[in-house]
């Protein structure tokens, strides 16, 4: 059979499982958004970086990958902030973005949407970019970059695609992935490590992100060597939050240091260490440290490693516990140290959020488990929903690792179009949902279950705490907000306005019984401060 270039596409997504398309309709990408929109779902963004934020946001998930459509020169250029983002945080993008007529590449004329050096472009902010040419590299040029995509370490793979080269006829047939290799172990570096693991005396894991594809490993493994388990912001869920020796992503809480201090041996587990939850790499960490990441350069650059162990988490964890004896050395009473850590740092932040604790806990008692929960980068965010607000599945922990504002709502709709069965809920600031207002609409038209809670204190907020503990004078922080009874009601969103914490639990379980969109906005001026106000993690000044 023959089809156009969008006919290709389809049959790349039906091998890849993936069954909705994100993106923004061009001239120069037409034939893609057509079949796409023929025999599978076609989402209309508002922004081409939402196109990518949501992609993104349903190959999480999924556990798999998202597709997003884009046209050439702005159009690419606006989806970059995006990649970047799905770069940082290791996840599966195939962002299929349009190019002008093969005739013409390269040529400077200023043909329509032309961009000097769009691939180089492509290529700073992904994975890698490639370039279909001829038209009957297509089939393999797809494979090549989601095959690429879904390599650990993930990432998104960008492929321009000449609009002459879309709409000529091209051979349909399924694409095959090829992933990479994984890396031979090294069973020397295991003996060495299972060694330890079996002598230590008060052992700690720490989970990145690269250890939730490990779930049944790792827990297999805490509780065999009696550890206790920190995690770094991606890595939550690998194992459920509320087991008792979870402590989670809390190991720059005051509260922890005790723990970090008495250790005796951490092991990490695809993480990087990064700089928000090592306050700065100045964290003291546990030695020996045995470190395992699929990515060599990984190793050792954040934190120094006393054994190195190159491989993906779950095989080199499934190879350590076949070295492990039935029972290890663990002190007796190590358990009750992390439990007790455990506790008092959650207790610690439970006391400098105030009533923010109970709209965490309302959030929690009104969604199931396997509720995405998504989180633009909002005081409410950064403080408690990336740590106090359980997580139970890794699948479910959606949020942008970099740290920029406004991917937030894109990512709660990938998601919840995803998983069109569960209720999805983004915490959401004023000053991040306006950044991609426009996707308002996308959520008001293609309705997924996707509660938005929004905190609205007319302005940005954590940048303002900072202005006024660190720099004494408030510059760009203030910002006029809408009436969003008003704006939801103008697209159709069914809204509940906050004044006072006693209304949130209602508000929200309502919200949530909608099974759609839904639109919760709590009026933080008025619930007053934190007792503690929330300043970034970062050093400001010199
Ligand atoms: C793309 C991007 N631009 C700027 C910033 C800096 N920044 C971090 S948090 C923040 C404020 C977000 O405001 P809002 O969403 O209202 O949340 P609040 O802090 O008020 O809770 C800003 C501007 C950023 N992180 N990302
Ligand atoms: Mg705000």
């Amino acid at each position: 059979v023959e089809g156009s270039g969008g006919d290709l596409l389809v049959a790349a997504m039906e091998s890849l499982g993936v069954d909705t398309a994100f993106g923004l309709v061009s001239v120069h990408n037409q034939p893609l958004v057509d079949a796409v929109d023929r025999r599978l779902r076609f989402v209309p963004v508002r922004h081409e970086a939402a196109a990518v934020n949501a992609a993104d946001a349903y190959g999480r998930a999924t556990d798999g990958i998202g597709v997003a459509i884009t046209s050439t020169g702005t159009g690419a250029g606006n989806a970059a902030g995006s990649l970047v983002e799905a770069l940082t945080a290791g996840a599966a993008v195939l962002h299929v973005t349009g190019q002008i007529p093969s005739a013409h590449l390269g040529a400077s004329k200023g043909f329509i949407h032309e961009t000097k050096d769009q691939r180089g472009m492509l290529e700073a902010v992904s994975k890698a970019a490639f370039t279909i040419e001829p038209a009957e590299d297509a089939a393999a040029t797809l494979a090549a970059a989601a095959s690429l995509a879904l390599t650990p370490p993930r990432g998104p793979v960008s492929v321009e695609w000449p609009i002459d080269l879309q709409h000529s006829a091209h051979e349909i047939r399924s694409v095959a992935l090829a992933p990479g290799q994984p890396p031979e172990l090294d069973e020397a570096a295991l003996d060495r490590a299972a060694e330890l693991l079996a002598t230590a005396a008060r052992p700690l894991i720490w989970a990145g992100g690269g250890a939730v594809h490990a779930r049944a490993e790792v827990l297999e493994l805490l509780e065999r060597i009696r550890a206790g388990l920190l995690t770094s912001n991606a890595g939550r869920g690998t194992v459920e939050e509320s087991h008792s020796a979870c402590i989670g992503n809390f190991a720059a809480n005051p509260r922890c240091r005790p723990l970090l201090e008495q250790a005796d041996l951490l092991l990490s587990l695809g993480t990087h260490f990064r700089s928000n939850e090592t306050a700065d790499y100045a964290l003291p960490l546990p030695r020996p440290h045995v470190q395992v990441d699929v990515d060599p350069a990984a190793i050792g650059r954040s934190y120094p490693a006393d054994l190195r162990i190159v491989g993906d988490a779950k095989r080199v964890v499934a190879a350590l516990l076949e070295r492990l004896p039935a029972r290890t050395a663990a002190d007796a009473g190590w358990l009750t140290e992390v439990a007790k850590a455990r506790r008092l740092s959650r207790h610690h932040l439970r006391q400098a959020i105030g009533w923010q604790n109970d709209v965490c806990q309302a959030i929690r008692k009104f969604i199931p488990h396997t509720s995405v929960i998504a989180r633009d980068v909002t005081i409410p965010s950064s403080s408690w929903g990336n740590r106090l607000l359980s997580i139970y599945d890794p699948l479910t922990n959606v949020f942008a690792r970099g740290g920029g504002i406004g991917q937030g709502l894109a990512m709660g709709i990938g998601a919840a179009i995803a998983r069109p069965r569960h209720p999805s809920v983004l915490l959401v600031g004023d000053g991040g949902l306006a950044v991609h207002l426009g996707e308002l609409m996308t959520l008001a038209q293609e309705r997924p279950w996707l509660v938005v809670v929004l905190f609205d204190d007319g302005g940005y907020g954590v940048l303002r705490n900072a202005q006024d503990a660190f720099v004494g004078r408030r510059a760009g922080v203030d910002l006029l907000t809408p009436d969003f009874e008003l704006l939801a009601r103008s697209v159709g969103i069914p809204y509940w306005k906050v004044d006072e914490l006693e209304q949130f639990e209602e508000a929200f379980a309502r919200a949530v019984a909608e099974r759609g969109p839904a639109l919760v906005v709590l009026d933080v001026g008025r619930l007053g401060p934190m007792p503690e106000p929330f300043t970034p993690p970062v050093k400001i000044g010199a």
